[in-house]
């Protein structure tokens, strides 16, 4: 039984049931039965493993193949018409051999499977940023991942309406989940989304990166919005004002922990408290008063579970601890609980390793072996974040204060600076990089260019995104977010964090909030603003970060600074303009600038 009288859904999901050929089409509407229904389905198949429903009440797990464990990038495409509208960042395939390329794949895929038809909203409903999709998929693992993740069920066509076109195609199949086979297309002239042979993360719940980065940052280039990789936190003051940030990291490095942190003792005694509205994808349109207002599209968190625990993350933590689905971390047998690296110090002697195998934890990690996948993660519902926002559901957003840009960075990069204006932020964003992690296949701890923690999600040509922040901040004028840069991956000679981070980082979002305020000094550099060594609050931590360190972190070093401007040159000049991209002048004349002050 379908859900919606609206032909174009009808029309497409028919052509989608005479392509794939299920046996069954199952019309998702969200309810708590169906859901239920579908749960022990996957438990009696072997698809999902039920946890121990007295510790972890309504918590999952599911295991993926070995071989699909992360995005893909290599074997993902943005298909336009034109191929310099994908641009140098992405891969390309004209659309109609694509669609003659994948059509055979998809011919026939779900004969003897179940499709189930998924409408959700991205964005909270009856929120003017919200958007529609509907996904097609194979999975029962994707269903009940999209319902966590989205707003998922009849509700969404409500939101669209029984005429609107304006909903994302979105058709999935994990078909034989062959590697060779696998392909995670975007098609943003026609609202389009194709993912096959996977059934991992990002690869498959396609309002994730798929729709609300790749479609959507189009969609917010020709519509006047941004889709960006970013969390968005809110930091109360004592004075009960809530300043509102976001902040773009790569995959891995840090939203999640940055977007629920806990402040350090003397913050929390003065009063200050942080909410998340969101730990990885902000949609943000200025609003009437003139301000950039964000959302978060996504309804819960997808998080990686390594590293996650009491100290390092809390909030993330008590956020999995019910009705949330864990994929590729490890079991502990003893008592059907979960367990990954860093969890505690106490690896379970009877555990299931992450691909499946029965181990005795405690030898295998003193052997050097992961009992969890390093990028295996909770899908955990927003509601059940302790410190979630009372603004996370609000369908016009919240005001943005400032925008932050980080990536991992062993050396060169200070803890934080602030960019001069709104263009010199653009260009510190055109110059994130990052080193590589678990979150995509290929080699970890690679420095790679990742502007604006986008690279992997950019629908279009890079240097028409580069365009429209330029625009969007002229848009915005006196209105617009200080722009920001933060690492805190900093090492000294032995390799070793320098910077404390986690909760400490509140230390850095104070100085952030009183430079938007303008109530602190800064240094002028010639790469920006710094902060005075005095004006970062080390009280409590003064043992770790001495003088010496902080000095350490706060360096500028003019020689790998000029090794840091001519590697944007080169990136400029070699991986963009002459692969097609396009580099705004501006852009161009602020690189200028700083490589003449550094001379
Ligand atoms: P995606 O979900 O892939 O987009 O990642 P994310 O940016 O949300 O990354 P997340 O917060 O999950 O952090 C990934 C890893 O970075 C974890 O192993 C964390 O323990 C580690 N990490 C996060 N914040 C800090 C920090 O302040 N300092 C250090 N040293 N590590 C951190
Ligand atoms: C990322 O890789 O940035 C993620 C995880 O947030 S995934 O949804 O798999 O892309
Ligand atoms: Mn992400």
């Amino acid at each position: 039984m379908s859900l919606t009288k609206n032909p174009n859904v009808l029309k497409w999901v028919d052509e989608m049931v005479a392509l794939t050929k299920p046996d069954k089409v199952v019309w998702i509407d969200g309810s708590e039965e169906q859901l239920n229904e579908l749960r022990k389905e996957a438990i009696a198949t072997g698809e999902m493993i039920e946890l121990n429903q007295e510790k972890l009440p309504g918590c999952l797990y599911h295991r993926t193949q070995p071989n699909d464990v992360a995005r893909v990038e290599d074997r993902t495409f943005i298909c336009t018409k034109k191929k310099e509208d994908a641009g140098p960042t992405n891969n390309w395939m004209d659309p109609q051999e694509m669609y003659a390329k994948l059509t055979p794949m998809y011919d026939g895929v779900m004969k003897g499977r179940t499709m189930y038809v998924i409408p959700y909203s991205m964005g909270p409903i009856g929120s003017p940023l919200a958007k529609v999709g509907v996904e097609v998929t194979d999975s029962i693992y994707v269903v009940l991942n999209m319902d966590i993740m989205t707003r998922m069920g009849v509700k969404a066509f409500e939101n669209l309406g029984d005429t609107s076109d304006d909903f994302v195609r979105c058709l999935h199949s994990k078909a034989d989940v062959d590697p060779e086979g696998r392909y995670i297309v975007q098609f943003p002239e026609d609202n389009a989304i194709w993912s096959i042979n996977s059934a991992y993360g990002g690869n498959v719940l396609l309002g994730k990166k798929c729709f609300a980065l790749r479609i959507a940052s189009f969609q917010g280039k020709n519509e006047g919005w941004m889709a960006e990789h970013m969390l968005i936190l809110g930091v109360k003051k004592p004075n009960g004002e809530v300043k509102y940030i976001t902040a773009a990291f790569p995959s891995a490095c840090g939203k999640t922990n940055l977007a629920m942190l806990i402040p350090p003792e003397g913050y929390k005694k003065d009063g200050y408290e942080v909410f998340t509205v969101g730990d990885d994808i902000a949609w943000m349109k200025q609003g009437d008063d003139g301000r950039l207002y964000a959302i978060n599209p996504e309804n819960g968190f997808f998080g990686v579970a390594p590293g996650t625990n009491e100290k390092s993350n809390y909030n993330a933590l008590a956020t999995t601890r019910k009705n949330t689905i864990f994929t590729n971390v490890a079991i502990n047998n003893d008592d059907m609980t979960v367990w990954w690296e860093k969890l505690d110090k106490n690896p379970p002697v009877n555990a299931t390793e992450w691909k499946g195998a029965k181990v005795n934890g405690v030898e295998y990690t003193a052997e050097g072996n992961n009992l969890a996948h390093p990028n295996s993660r909770f899908t955990a519902p927003a509601i059940n974040c302790p410190c979630i926002s009372p603004e996370f559901d609000n369908p016009q957003g919240v005001p943005i204060s400032a925008i932050i840009f980080g990536g991992r960075r062993a050396s060169t990069t200070p803890l934080v600076y602030q960019s001069f204006d709104w263009t010199h932020g653009t260009y510190i964003g055109s110059a994130v990089s990052s080193e590589t992690t678990a979150a995509a296949t290929g080699a970890v701890g690679v420095l790679r260019h990742d502007p604006m923690a986008m690279k992997p999600f950019i629908g279009y040509n890079v240097g028409d995104y580069w365009a429209h922040w330029l625009e969007m901040g002229e848009k915005l004028g006196e209105n617009a977010p200080k722009i920001f840069n933060v690492n805190w991956f900093k090492q000294d000679e032995n390799g070793n964090f320098m910077w404390p981070g986690f909760g400490d980082n509140m230390r850095v979002l104070d100085w952030i909030i009183k430079r938007c305020e303008g109530t602190v000094d800064a240094v002028e550099t010639p790469i920006g603003f710094l902060p005075k060594a005095e004006d970062i609050n080390l009280n409590g931590i003064e043992d770790e970060v001495t003088p010496e360190i902080l000095d350490k972190l706060l360096a500028v070093d003019k020689d790998l600074w000029k090794k840091e401007i001519a590697e944007m040159r080169r990136y400029y000049n070699e991986d963009i303009s002459a692969k097609g991209g396009r580099v705004p002048e501006a852009l161009m004349e602020e690189l200028n600038k700083i490589e003449s002050k550094l001379n």
